[in-house]
């Protein structure tokens, strides 16, 4: 084993040579040492205990970028004239783009998004009234295929934005005017809308839902699981009821009845 290191000139503390001289050329010398500091978990933590301005790990890994104050100055600018009218702007290299909210569409997210043609727009989404009657499961299925939910109702402002679309709706199969939306009956109660919104708003007509049960065709009674609202204020014609309703209004009706349907998707 080597017991003298003749390539070290200088005995005593360790002194760090910065460069090395190999024939014409000085070089850097390569400080192993330096770099293996930071591989050391202990290290790592010590660094960051010196610098006590930065107390969140992020913000020790952005430090390096403040070397470019100017440029970050200039960006910073692009989003201080919020450009983003309905949307959330984002610093690009020489720019600024914009995440536009659900709805908006432009580069400034300045223009309502459209509903696609037989759709139409109300905040957020866009609605399509369906007149070919189906039961409430065929007409969930159909809405499905448009990328859409049976019709989720949670505002006022909502409910008379879709009566205006429901309004002259044909009565369904038994001449009931009820359209079917995206409520059903799940743990015997009506608490989320197929789409998943939460049930806050509601507009029953008075006395319901009462979960008529009748006979079913087939011999079996059947409760009233699936929820409509009715297309036409007045009398409603239905097998064994005359009652006087509003439009808008929501009654709970046996699923397999057909009825036209309205279906709700983002825009
Ligand atoms: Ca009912």
């Amino acid at each position: 084993m080597a017991t003298t290191d003749h390539s070290d000139p200088h005995p005593g503390p360790p002194v760090e040579p910065r460069y090395l001289t190999i024939g014409d050329h000085v070089v850097e010398y390569p400080q192993p040492e330096e770099e293996c500091a930071y591989d050391k978990p202990e290290d790592v933590h010590g660094y960051k205990e010196e610098e006590s301005t930065y107390d969140k790990p992020e913000d020790v890994y952005k430090a390096p970028e403040e070397v470019s104050l100017a440029y970050k100055a200039k960006d910073l600018g692009e989003c201080s004239r919020k450009p983003c009218q309905h949307g959330r702007c984002v610093n690009q290299d020489g720019g600024y783009k914009c995440n536009c909210r659900p709805g908006w569409t432009g580069q400034n997210c300045q223009q309502v998004k459209p509903c696609r043609a037989g759709w139409s727009g109300y905040k957020n989404h866009c609605y399509k009234l369906t007149t070919d009657a189906a039961d409430w499961e065929t007409a969930n299925s159909r809405c499905k295929l448009h990328g859409a939910n049976l019709a989720s109702i949670t505002s006022g402002d909502e409910a008379n934005f879709i009566n205006g679309i429901i309004t002259g709706a044909p009565g369904g199969k038994w001449g009931a005017h009820l359209v079917w939306f995206g409520l059903h009956r799940k743990d015997g109660k009506f608490t989320h809308f197929t789409d998943g919104s939460e049930v806050s708003y509601t507009n029953w007509e008075p006395g319901e839902p009462n979960n008529n049960r009748h006979l079913h065709i087939f011999g079996r009674f059947q409760g009233q699981d699936c929820v409509g609202m009715y297309s036409k204020d007045g009398k409603v014609s239905g097998w064994f009821f005359q009652d006087k309703v509003r439009r808008g209004q929501w009654n709970d009706d046996q699923c397999y009845r057909e009825y036209p349907f309205i279906c709700k998707r983002p825009k």
